[in-house]
């Protein structure tokens, strides 16, 4: 490929979310002609699935009786460095601005020291938490205001969380705060209605299923929709597909036993959100109190999924309520109760709105547009003068 770039990609290895949008994105860049390497400090789930064309560099770094932790955050940095210094790095794409980008500052300024090639730029992508919960905690918010300043170009995955970033960090910042906004995107091709006919645990259902993926993390708020989806499915045979793992599991199991319902919701634990769980359901749910953008909402729609969701954050640029799925105030258990019992009950409209959203997946959130979307980001980076 003429004009190829070298591209560094930094994530945390996570099941969903920014890792899985990190690996995608690099899997897409290496399959276009770029010459991509990916480092974390554990291989993502999702690139597992990469037929070589990306370059992985696990970087965990050694124990050492002094440190109180192992700084995984440095080794990658390290990691960066000797790849650099082999055969040049364009650009290093920092997702998460924690500790990434301030990985990726570190490797920049070596570079800087270094003499014959010039260092990379940064583009740090921002996701959410990074933003709205650990990056703004007093213990970090002066750094992650640092290298949000300190990035060649900064991005969002929405609107909503440009706004936010705006509002929290750009004030007091000495100097320009531009960002880009790039959704996320889905591969349409993979998440695809068709996975509908494949052996899966949520087409052995006699009722309607409702699906759930995420890592269970309190902002989630996984008890909270355990505690809905009783009272929406209250005297019927639907079932909940609980996918993944985290800190609220217990507790939703409680919840479930509580509620006198544990027969009828399954807790399949950590996994891939696979299109074959994702297709055949009825529903998809997302309670979170705060969302950035809802990729797995994203990619349950790409499937022909409806959406019954918290109206949070970025969540209203992908699920258009009474289109592609019903949103509801965070704290109305109630309506989101009965959104969830409209589309269980009501067949017709939970295809039609799973028809919409596949459509929606398909025309808004492409992967192709959006991979060229950061491309083009990368050489208008690359063309700026320092
Ligand atoms: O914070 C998380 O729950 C994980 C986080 C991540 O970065 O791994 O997810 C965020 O990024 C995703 C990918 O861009 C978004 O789809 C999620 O909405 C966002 N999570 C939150 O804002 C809570």
């Amino acid at each position: 490929m003429a004009n190829a770039l070298r591209i560094g990609i930094l994530c945390h290895p996570t099941y969903g979310g920014s890792g899985v949008v990190a690996s995608e994105l690099a899997l897409s860049l290496a399959e276009t002609g770029h010459e991509v390497h990916l480092f974390s400090h554990e291989v993502p789930p999702r690139l597992a699935r990469s037929p070589g064309l990306v370059q992985m560099h696990r970087a965990q770094g050694v124990p050492y009786p002094l440190f109180h932790s192992t700084p995984h955050d440095l080794a990658i940095t390290s990691a960066i460095l000797n790849v650099h210094r082999a055969g040049g790095l364009d650009i290093l794409h920092a997702h998460y601005a924690l500790p990434h980008a301030v990985s990726a500052f570190l490797a920049r300024s070596a570079a800087q020291a270094d003499t014959g090639r010039p260092a990379p730029r940064i583009v740090t992508t921002l996701h959410g938490t990074d933003i709205t919960l650990i990056g703004n905690d007093p213990s970090y918010a002066p750094l992650t205001q640092f290298v949000i300043s300190a990035s060649d170009a900064v991005t969002t995955v929405s609107r909503w969380l440009a706004d936010e970033t705006r509002a929290r960090f750009c004030p007091g910042m000495g100097g320009p705060c531009g960002i880009d906004v790039i959704h996320n995107f889905v591969d349409t091709a993979w998440f695809s209605p068709d996975a509908k006919a494949s052996p899966s645990v949520c087409r052995q259902s006699h009722g309607p299923t409702a699906v759930h993926v995420s890592n269970f993390r309190p902002v989630k708020r996984v008890p909270w929709l355990v505690r809905a989806f009783a009272k929406a499915s209250a005297g019927s045979s639907a079932r909940l597909v609980l996918v993944g793992d985290g800190p609220d599991q217990a507790a939703s199991r409680e919840v479930a036993r509580e509620m006198g319902i544990s027969e009828r919701v399954l807790f399949l634990g950590e996994r891939d959100a696979l299109p074959e769980l994702l297709a055949p359901a009825d529903v998809f749910l997302l309670s979170s109190s705060s969302e950035s953008f809802g990729l797995s909402a994203l990619e349950a729609m790409s499937c022909g999924t409806p959406v019954v969701a918290t109206d949070a954050g970025g969540v209203r640029e992908v699920v258009e309520h009474g289109v592609t799925g019903l949103l509801s105030d965070i704290d109305d258990i109630e309506r989101f109760a009965e959104h969830l019992a409209q589309l269980l009950h009501d067949r017709t409209r939970a295809l039609a709105m799973g028809e919409a959203a596949r459509r929606s997946a398909v025309e808004r959130f492409d992967r192709a547009k959006v991979v060229s979307a950061y491309e083009a980001l990368y050489r208008r980076v690359l063309a700026a003068q320092r």
